[in-house]
């Protein structure tokens, strides 16, 4: 049969045959006809009307007309990229899917990450969940994991998902807000579901603003199957975990990215792979065995749950790394087609009831979205496998069947294509037992909503707490009926009744009667160690460092700190009033990468400050520099100073170094980093191990800067 070898360039080679990207031609019609005229239309006379016979201008408006498609109802923004995917061992005893078997093979993916509830133009710093939609070209079809950066979800029936995103996306009158949850009319369908408990601990955490899409887990959410080739059957939960650590923005600085660069994730991922910096994730599966399905203090086809890693540990099986750029964005990312449905053998659906529901919507959505039932032909959504089929016509259709038939069972075509059997790969759905009465009905598990709840509030670090409070305020604090705003407070105090006493005071309720709280229902499970956002502190690896400088700095001081940085794998940006050269004290010169009006605190990862008397005092005058510093300290971030920049240090609203002028400051804060003679050794080594830690959070409780 008609097989094709998938390796790591089968996709780009398949989508190479449609690109247009042969030496430009003179200009023509989509007739191929040559113009001599594309900026004036045909006249009757100089100043007359435009003529109907004018096709040339027809045409060109009629397509502009009919540019747009409907954006997605959900994740309608989105970034996607092209890489590769390759399994670390044989996973022979758990699937036969060909894709997980040969550590050799690189099957080529389309990843696209997106935001949920903004329109296609909103910002991506905002406060959401964040989509993982993977798509791997394997020999078999394609698969696709459509995950999340958040591994549980709101609701746990699929039935509820138009409400859901009704109470979410901005209001139906006036269509605020925008690309926020922030509002009344999602927090009543909250204090409405219990169900959302969970989720909305997750939402409201770090997780809900990441540095990075490079810095961020991904998660299946829902429970599948393995099967391997004997047929046994075990429930799986799929995860991502990213190289680099998993970081966050604070949510001060996510606000004010949203304004200032509102493509704050979208430029990261492009500019990490057009500088080579492939982002990577690790792939990896938790497993129960079937036998064991009703073991769990939690029904483990509930997708408001997860499965406790202390109890159920997560292969790591493979690694994907993502390594080019889409050529067009509507042509693959804004068409890319995802859908939980597409399925490879060796692996299968499980019951969850969410999972059920969106086995039937994405390709619906699809329909109207991309215009009819041959989506799949756009390059993108094409398969590796080949495709061999009845089905025929529709809008769209580019493929030419040819021969007379179209039906099975045939004689005119040799019977072809018929059903493969199992041993040429023909799909066989999983053969579970099912029994049961019709009833509108979940399970008595499902309804235990807090226990996981409280479970997540107790794996956070002091710091992450107090970002849920204020995010709670926040969001809490913009809904306007007093009475949702209590049903939040009551709802979560459920959860616990600190937590609860903490929302109420910021957001004008009522503290709860009776100080509540869920019991964890295990034990072992009063904290689990990975839901903290637990980040790899030993790499600085594409971090982005802003250097400030001005006439006068000291140039030794700066090539050296640069080179170190960058030996490490971080990226530096010198900052300056203007673009240009800039002239150290030693005569010597660097370019200037970005002004003040270009460059803004929130748009890196640390700061440092190069001595030169010169330039240390034009920068204490300049607002705009110390404004950079005080705003970067604020969101406990890494500021590292050599020499006379520690005496920009001084000036500026930073606390937690007693400055003593002589060489011997006192810094109690561990994210500032400072050597008054840079000779000393060590100042490089000690700023990175500064940057690595991410943030310094004990700032946060110890000062209020005013930036
Ligand atoms: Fe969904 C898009 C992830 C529940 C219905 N979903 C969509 C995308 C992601 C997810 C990442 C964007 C894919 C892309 O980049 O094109 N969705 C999830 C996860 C869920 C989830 C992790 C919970 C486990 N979704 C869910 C439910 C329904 C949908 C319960 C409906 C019953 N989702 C859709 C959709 C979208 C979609 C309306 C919009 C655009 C699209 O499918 O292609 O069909």
């Amino acid at each position: 049969m008609n097989k094709r070898r998938v390796d790591e360039n089968s996709k780009n080679e398949q989508l190479e045959q449609f690109n247009e990207d042969k030496e430009r031609e003179l200009l023509t019609t989509n007739q191929g006809l040559r113009v001599d005229d594309t900026d004036i239309s045909l006249k009757a006379g100089e100043r007359g009307p435009t003529l109907l016979e004018d096709f040339h201008f027809r045409e060109k408006l009629t397509h502009f007309d009919h540019e747009r498609i409907p954006e997605r109802v959900v994740h309608a923004r989105g970034s996607g990229a092209h890489g590769y995917f390759q399994v670390y061992e044989p996973l022979t005893e758990y699937t036969f899917a060909k894709f997980l078997q040969d550590p050799e093979k690189k099957t080529p993916v389309f990843v696209r990450f997106s935001t949920v509830v903004g329109f296609r133009g909103s910002a991506d710093t905002v406060r959401d969940v964040r989509g993982f939609a993977t798509k791997f070209y394997t020999e078999e079809g394609n698969y696709d994991i459509v995950g999340n950066n958040i591994p549980v979800f709101f609701i746990q029936d699929a039935m509820k998902f138009p409400d859901l995103v009704h109470a979410i996306k901005p209001e139906q009158d006036n269509q605020i807000p925008q690309a926020s949850a922030a509002h009344d009319t999602f927090w009543d369908f909250v204090a409405q579901h219990p169900e959302n408990a969970h989720m909305i601990m997750w939402l409201l955490s770090d997780r809900g603003i990441p540095r990075s899409y490079r810095m961020m887990q991904g998660f299946g959410v829902n429970t599948f199957r393995f099967v391997n080739a004997e047929g046994k059957g075990r429930f799986i939960k799929f995860h991502w975990r990213p190289i680099l650590g998993i970081h966050s923005l604070v949510w001060d600085e996510a606000q004010k990215l949203a304004g200032k660069d509102s493509d704050f994730n979208r430029r990261d991922l492009w500019e990490a792979i057009e500088t080579g910096n492939y982002p990577e994730f690790e792939m990896g599966v938790q497993l129960i065995e079937e036998e064991d399905e009703l073991n769990f203090d939690f029904d483990i086809l509930d997708p408001t749950k997860i499965w406790p890693e202390e109890e159920v540990p997560v292969k790591w099986i493979g690694k994907m790394t993502l390594n080019r750029n889409p050529d067009n964005f509507f042509a693959e990312t804004e068409q890319v087609a995802f859908c939980p449905a597409n399925i490879v053998p060796g692996i299968d659906f499980s019951n969850d009831p969410l999972l059920q529901g969106r086995l039937f919507s994405y390709l619906d959505t699809q329909l109207i979205r991309l215009g009819g039932p041959n989506f799949q032909e756009i390059p993108i959504n094409r398969p590796l496998a080949p495709v061999s089929n009845n089905q025929r016509e529709g809008y769209n259709r580019m493929t030419i069947n040819k021969g007379k038939g179209s039906y099975f069972p045939n004689t005119v075509a040799k019977g072809l294509p018929r059903p493969a059997s199992s041993e040429e790969g023909g799909y066989v759905h999983y053969m579970e037992k099912v029994e049961g009465r019709k009833i509108r009905a979940r399970s008595e598990k499902f309804k235990d909503f807090y226990s996981q709840a409280k479970l997540f509030w107790n794996s956070m670090s002091e710091p992450e707490k107090m970002h849920i409070v204020k995010a709670f305020h926040f969001e809490i604090g913009k809904v306007k009926d007093r009475s949702i705003r209590q049903g939040i407070v009551d709802m979560f105090n459920n959860v616990d009744g600190d937590l609860a006493i903490e929302i109420a005071k910021g957001v004008g309720a009522d503290a709860p009667k009776t100080k509540g709280g869920s019991p964890v229902t295990k034990k072992s499970r009063n904290v689990s160690q990975e839901l903290s956002e637990h980040t790899r502190k030993d790499t600085v690896m594409t971090r982005k460092i802003a250097i400030l400088a001005a006439t006068g700095y000291n140039h030794s001081e700066v090539e050296s700190v640069k080179k170190a940085l960058i030996d490490a794998g971080a990226q530096t940006e010198i900052i300056s009033k203007f673009r240009g050269m800039l002239k150290s004290s030693q005569g010597k010169e660097m370019e200037v990468d970005k002004n003040y009006e270009a460059a803004e605190s929130v748009m890196y990862d640390a700061i440092y400050i190069p001595g030169g008397q010169e330039s240390i005092s034009s920068l204490k005058m300049h607002g705009d520099a110390v404004h950079f510093i005080n705003e970067a300290f604020r969101h406990c971030k890494p500021i590292g100073a050599t020499g006379d920049g520690v005496d920009l240090l001084a000036s500026s609203d930073v606390t937690g170094v007693e400055f003593a002028g002589d060489g011997t400051d006192v810094v109690s804060d561990k994210g500032i980093v400072t050597v008054r003679d840079p000779m000393d050794g060590g100042f490089n080594e000690s700023f990175i191990a500064a940057i690595a830690q991410h943030r310094h959070w004990d700032r946060e409780s110890k000062m209020q800067v005013p930036a």
